[in-house]
């Protein structure tokens, strides 16, 4: 797939395992121009570790704390400044304290629920009505979502209501944007090794568990995930708004 002369936001990068750089190293190869946000300057670091394996353009490097509505203003004005306009953006952004995601949900606190709603699923709503500002015609936002959203998973827990948050807000977005031709969708990975991922209790078990129960017997990479993240930001999904896509070796499909 070639997406020479178009420019992607990457938000979520938080190290080299993270599946938002399995999307950077994926649309690189295919020539697209990139901009990043980070977290905070902490995470610029190590971004930039990771930017000498990149081969184009990648020069913008903007902090964002979906948290600051000032601050993701701010941003996007200035990637629209700066690159004369976006053409897609990816989010990869997901957060819920340890305590929470393990145990029962009933013991979920209302603290952590909020935090986790808002950094997990309200903040696609805010991105996507600053990047509308700045997208160009056909513009797509892609988001990163979850099985424990659709079903009941050990330890998920608050996180799994607010990937089910998540996936309804692309339904929405979808409906809202798509005036403006603009699409939205997202990709739910299977389980892979990440710095979130550590966070959720027995992670290594559902890893297992999809090596043996999934249609691929196997699990999936970042660079998988990140060729179909491409896919839908490109034109050649151009018809495809507010679906959920599952890079999951099938695991979705077992009873
Ligand atoms: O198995 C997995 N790893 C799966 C992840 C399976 C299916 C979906 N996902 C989702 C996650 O829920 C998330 O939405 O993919 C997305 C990316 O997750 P990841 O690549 O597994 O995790 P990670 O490398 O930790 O990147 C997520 C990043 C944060 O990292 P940390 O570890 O510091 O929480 O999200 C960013 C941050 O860089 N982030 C924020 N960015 C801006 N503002 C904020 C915030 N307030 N909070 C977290």
């Amino acid at each position: 797939m070639n997406l020479e002369g178009k420019t992607f936001v990457i938000m979520g990068v938080a190290n080299r395992r993270s599946i938002a750089w399995g999307a950077a190293r994926a649309l690189d190869q295919m020539g697209a121009n990139l901009v990043f946000t980070i977290l905070n300057e902490r995470f610029r670091r190590e971004l930039e570790k990771l930017l000498d394996d990149l081969e184009g353009n990648h020069d913008i490097v903007v902090e964002c704390d979906v948290q600051d509505d000032e601050q993701i203003a701010s941003a996007f004005e200035e990637i629209g400044a700066k690159t004369g306009g976006i053409d897609g953006l990816l989010h990869a952004i997901a957060y819920a304290g340890k305590d929470e995601l393990q145990g029962g949900y009933s013991e979920t606190s209302r603290e952590g629920f909020k935090n986790a709603l808002d950094i997990s699923s309200y903040s696609l709503a805010i991105i996507a009505k600053n990047a509308k500002k700045i997208m160009n015609e056909g513009g797509s936002i892609v988001t990163m979502t979850y099985l424990g959203g659709e079903r009941a998973m050990p330890n998920y827990n608050v996180m799994g209501i607010a990937k089910a948050a998540l996936d309804a807000s692309v339904r929405y977005l979808a409906l809202d944007l798509g005036a403006d031709g603009f699409r939205v969708n997202a990709v739910s990975a299977g389980p892979i090794r990440t710095l979130s991922s550590s966070a959720v209790g027995e992670f290594k078990s559902v890893m297992k568990e999809m090596e043996e129960r999934s249609p691929l017997k196997r699990n999936v990479d970042q660079l998988e995930v990140g060729n179909t993240v491409a896919f839908l930001l490109s034109d050649l999904a151009s018809g495809i708004t507010g679906e959920v896509v599952h890079v999951d070796s099938g695991y979705h499909v077992m009873a």
